[in-house]
């Protein structure tokens, strides 16, 4: 697989349903701004079952599967993409581990979460599968790449 790191890359990052329910959004949206990545897709979605199982395909044979599939579809989820050079890694670490008992303070799941069944958020893990779940995710059209315009605002 492609080493992460480098490159300008693209990542798939949702919200679950906790995480909205909380009233995370806006803490959650802005630590990706300020870290400095970009903003290419935006969007508050009720996941339907079909795509659940899709987008968790990998994890069908684990028990807990349908609790995951459960939880995902519980309410709506925000849907990003982000894009940047190493963004897969760099968010993941923003996020931190996937049991929030084990995810350094600073990170998101260690900040606001406290059971891997309700880890707030979720984040690709390789730049193939940030690929692959933007696909999944967006539709044609709703993913976004622009260029920002050199600082005319203040003027
Ligand atoms: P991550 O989301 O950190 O990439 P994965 O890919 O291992 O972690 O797992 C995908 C999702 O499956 C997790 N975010 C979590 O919601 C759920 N999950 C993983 N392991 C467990 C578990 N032992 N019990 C319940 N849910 C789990």
């Amino acid at each position: 697989s492609m080493v992460t790191g480098e490159q300008v890359e693209e990542t798939y990052i949702m919200i679950k349903p906790d995480g909205v329910q909380r009233g995370l959004v806006g803490e959650i949206i802005s630590r990706f701004e300020k870290k400095g990545f970009k903003l290419t897709g935006l969007k508050l979605f009720q996941c339907p079952q079909e795509l659940a199982e899709v987008h968790y395909e990998e994890l069908k044979s684990k028990s807990f599967f349908p609790k995951l599939i459960g939880y995902i579809t519980s309410g709506p989820v925000v849907c990003m993409a982000w894009e940047g050079v190493g963004v897969v890694a760099s968010a993941r670490k923003l996020i931190g581990s996937t049991n929030p008992l084990d995810a350094a303070p600073g990170t998101i799941r260690g900040d606001f979460a406290v059971q891997t069944g309700r880890n707030v958020v979720h984040g690709s893990d390789s730049p193939e599968n940030g690929k692959r779940e933007i696909g999944l995710w967006f539709k044609e059209g709703e993913v976004i790449q622009w260029t920002p315009a050199i600082a005319p605002w203040l003027k």
